[in-house]
């Protein structure tokens, strides 16, 4: 076979670009962008062109794993493995009843639709409610903030259209969500052409950051009042859409007195910015026709939430920055139908308080998912209802949840815990079967998740109706026993009898994607397509239709969709007044900024992406490993001379919590008085610790102190840390390595 190239999707993150792999004899030689692309324009980031290298480690598991007496794992076939696994979970059920199983989809399994689809389908057949993922532990506040506020059905206006962007504690052109779509840098030097002013609110001079028209170089946690002081701000200068606002909005007064503590004064103090920066901020809010506020995990981590996730939506009812009617929907869905195209508001809808009731701290289900960092707790409370069987899809509890003694007492405290993952790290290491999956450049995929993600604010998802599918590109190793994780769970349910049912994810509205769910062949397994099928059932575009277009990325010809007046008589309205927000801002306002025990804990460490690695994942790859192959300590000089250290040494962090080691390094970007760490490094407490291959931020935290009242996610980020000086400095080898980086 001569050379050839094939366009796929790429699978490492949600962002589901669009690569070519260039094969000889059907050997991957390179992977790459597509410069044709309509919407990526060729970007691609090291994470998707390493994916053939990752494939090939010998670190992936090419078996499923048997955890044996000794504690060691054995490979078993993937048969027998499932068939084991059935029957242990039909024992667990018999005894304890069906909400001692429980399911957590992490970062790859939610990407991966049939993946997601099949574990919740084999969890209702179960009957267990105890489904979670990884919102709650991510960007909890949004969907709070969306059920406080209410969503608007037609969505937001196109980025083309912003003459402002407001970015808090996100990073896009590192992190690739939202704010500024699929090729972020492009987007945001187009847009700053065009005039479009960027807004960056970060502790840490970021990637985004340094292109930022106006940057807020804030304390961390004090995001809520810099977003109540920009609202304060235009509504003195009278910089609100009075015509909006009257129509679609409530609760204007109520806002308007609890942002009134927050003077240019208040907040620059709180925050530790200038007041006229503060003020320049808002005059560039206060002067965009169009514009966007994200929040990102820096602002979701860092115990408020809700409250900034809900005060950047209020920004944007306030400034009227949705789509009216008669304007036309760039992207009216092609594997995915969203929300109908109406100008208008259902209202508000519940938080918090409903579904499923955790046994501890008062937690309920929420508009943001059940609270993932509690499921610790879930499992090692005795009595009723208690938590014996974890099934983790695709996510990695020890690297990933708050509070990693507490994580790693629960992952032995489990009768029964099974990981699908293709490796033997971090929370498999503690799993009775591990799982192997196959791994993305040998199944098929498409572009459905980043559609999806449009729904969960600007600047995500795509702008044109774009979509591909792809089909697999490589198969499987030789001798390989490895299988996409759907089968696995599918094989599962068939040992235990179970029949399953998929629920569409293609259709937004929960009623209509429950009335067209589909019954799964129980007798003869169906394909990978027919499982995309069932899971896109209801796509604008048929599935067959996309796939038939051929791998590569098209733009489809879709009806032009111009959004719909409100109807006659519709009462729904945005609500700008919430009132556990507003209590919230009264709280905020009274307290005061410095925390208590400052003395001990000087500093603040935040959280942070970095840019070769995906969480916790194929860290082992040498080729992600430029420059760190660790999760360095990023200091400011200043903080580091001060305890008398420099780059390359070790250096203790010590929480209230716990301590770990870590390696310091000088990073003139980092506001003083900030300690930047990536998270989901390290190994587990019952291994040695390496500085020098990473370190474990989560054994820093604790999952029930500070903890939020509705999504329970804890302090994450901007928790009050002391650094100081420990024995030892980087192994001389990484050390050359890492001077020899320019
Ligand atoms: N302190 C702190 N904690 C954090 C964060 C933070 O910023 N600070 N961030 C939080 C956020 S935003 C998130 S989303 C969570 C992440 O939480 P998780 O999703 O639980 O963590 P990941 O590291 O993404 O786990 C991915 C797992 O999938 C496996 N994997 C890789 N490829 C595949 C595949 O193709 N199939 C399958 N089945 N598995 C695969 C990897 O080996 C790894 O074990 O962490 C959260 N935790
Ligand atoms: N390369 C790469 N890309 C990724 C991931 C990855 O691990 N690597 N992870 C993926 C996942 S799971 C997610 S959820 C997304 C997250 O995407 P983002 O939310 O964009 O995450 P970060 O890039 O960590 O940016 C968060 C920023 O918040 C800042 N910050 C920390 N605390 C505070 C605070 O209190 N206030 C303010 N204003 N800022 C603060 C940090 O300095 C950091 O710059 O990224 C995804 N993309
Ligand atoms: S940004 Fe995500 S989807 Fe795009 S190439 Fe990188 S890992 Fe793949
Ligand atoms: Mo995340």
């Amino acid at each position: 076979m001569p050379t050839d190239k094939v366009n796929f999707v790429c699978r490492i993150c949600q962002a589901c670009c669009n690569l070519v792999a260039v094969r000889d004899d059907g050997l991957i030689r390179d992977i790459r962008g597509d410069k044709t692309d309509p919407v990526y324009h060729g970007y691609s980031c090291i994470k998707g062109r390493e994916a053939a290298t990752v494939h090939a480690l010998p670190s992936r598991l090419l078996h499923s794993m048997k955890r044996q007496s000794d504690g060691r794992h054995a490979p078993i076939a993937a048969q027998r493995a499932t068939a084991e696994i059935a029957e242990r979970l039909r024992a667990i059920v018999a005894e304890h009843g069906p909400r001692a199983v429980a399911l957590y989809i992490g970062t790859h399994g939610y990407i991966n639709f049939p993946a997601q689809a099949l574990s919740y389908s084999l969890m209702k057949a179960i009957g267990s409610p105890m489904v979670f993922n990884t919102a709650t532990i991510d960007q909890p506040g949004k969907g709070i903030a969306m059920a406080l506020h209410g969503i608007w059905l037609a969505g937001t206006p196109p980025i083309e259209s912003w003459d402002a962007l407001l970015l808090v504690g996100a990073n896009p052109i590192v992190s690739m969500t939202g704010g500024l779509g699929v090729n972020p840098a492009r987007t945001l030097k187009q847009g700053q052409y065009r005039g479009m002013k960027l807004i960056v609110v970060d502790p840490r001079v970021t990637e985004t950051a340094r292109r930022a028209d106006v940057f807020l170089q804030c304390r961390p946690g004090e995001d809520a009042a810099v977003l109540a002081g920009l609202i304060r701000q235009l509504l003195a200068d009278g910089h609100i859409d009075a015509d909006f606002v009257g129509a679609e909005t409530e609760g204007l007064e109520a806002l308007r007195q609890a942002v009134a503590p927050y003077t240019p004064e208040h907040v620059a103090e709180r925050a530790g910015i200038r007041a006229d920066e503060l003020l320049a901020a808002a005059t560039v809010l206060g002067g965009a026709r169009r514009g966007a506020v994200f929040s990102g995990t820096g602002a979701n981590m860092s115990g408020q939430a809700n409250i900034v996730e809900y005060l950047g939506r209020a920004l944007s009812s306030l400034r009227g920055w949705w789509l009216r009617a008669g304007e036309v929907k760039v992207n009216p869905g092609v594997l995915i139908d969203p929300l109908p195209p109406l100008a208008a508001s259902p209202g508000p809808f519940p938080a918090a308080g409903f579904g499923e009731k955790l046994r501890v701290r008062g937690l309920t289900d929420t508009a943001a998912g059940l609270p993932t960092a509690a499921l610790s707790d879930e499992i090692l409370l005795p009595g009723s209802g208690q938590v014996k069987a974890l099934i983790v899809v695709g996510g990695n509890p020890m690297a990933a949840w708050p509070d990693q003694l507490k994580t790693q007492a629960a992952m032995e405290t489990l009768d029964l815990l099974v990981c699908l993952d293709p490796r033997l790290e971090g929370t498999s290491r503690y799993a009775h079967y591990v799982l192997a999956p196959a791994l993305s450049l040998e199944v098929e995929n498409t572009t459905a998740v980043n559609e999806l993600v449009s729904s969960f604010g600007p600047g995500w998802g795509y702008e044109a109706p774009y979509a591909q599918v792809s089909p697999p590109l490589q198969a499987p190793p030789p001798g390989a026993d490895v299988h996409e994780e759907w089968s696995l769970l599918y094989d599962i349910a068939r040992h235990m009898g179970l029949s399953l049912s998929i629920r569409p994810l293609a259709i937004l509205d929960p009623a209509r994607a429950a009335a067209q769910s589909s019954e799964v062949d129980m007798q003869h397994k169906p394909t990978t397509q027919d499982i995309w099928r069932m899971v896109l059932k209801g796509a604008p575009v048929d599935y067959d239709s996309v796939r038939a277009a051929g791998a590569g990325g098209h733009v489809f010809e879709r009806p032009l969709t111009r959004v719909q007046p409100k109807p006659e008589g519709w009462s729904g309205r945005l609500q700008l007044g919430a009132e556990p927000m507003m209590q919230e801002l009264a709280r905020i306002a009274a307290a005061s900024a410095a925390r208590s025990g400052a003395e001990e804990f000087p500093l603040r460490l935040l959280s942070r992406r970095m840019h070769d690695v995906l969480n916790s994942s194929w860290h082992d790859n040498p080729r992600q490993q430029r420059p760190w192959a660790y999760n360095p300590a990023f200091m400011n000089p200043d903080d580091l001379a001060r305890i008398g250290a420099g780059s390359g040494d070790i250096v203790e962090i010590r929480s209230a919590s716990g301590s770990i080691l870590g390696v310091a390094q000088a990073a003139p970007d980092v506001r003083r008085g900030c300690v930047s760490m990536s998270h989901c490094w390290g190994g587990n407490p019952d291994q040695p610790d390496r500085p020098e291959s990473g370190s474990s931020t989560a054994r820093l935290l604790r999952n029930d102190q500070d903890f939020d009242p509705y999504s329970g996610i804890p302090l994450m980020s901007g928790v009050p840390v002391r650094v100081s000086r420990a024995a030892g400095q980087l192994p001389a080898t990484q050390a050359a390595a890492l001077a020899a980086v320019p």
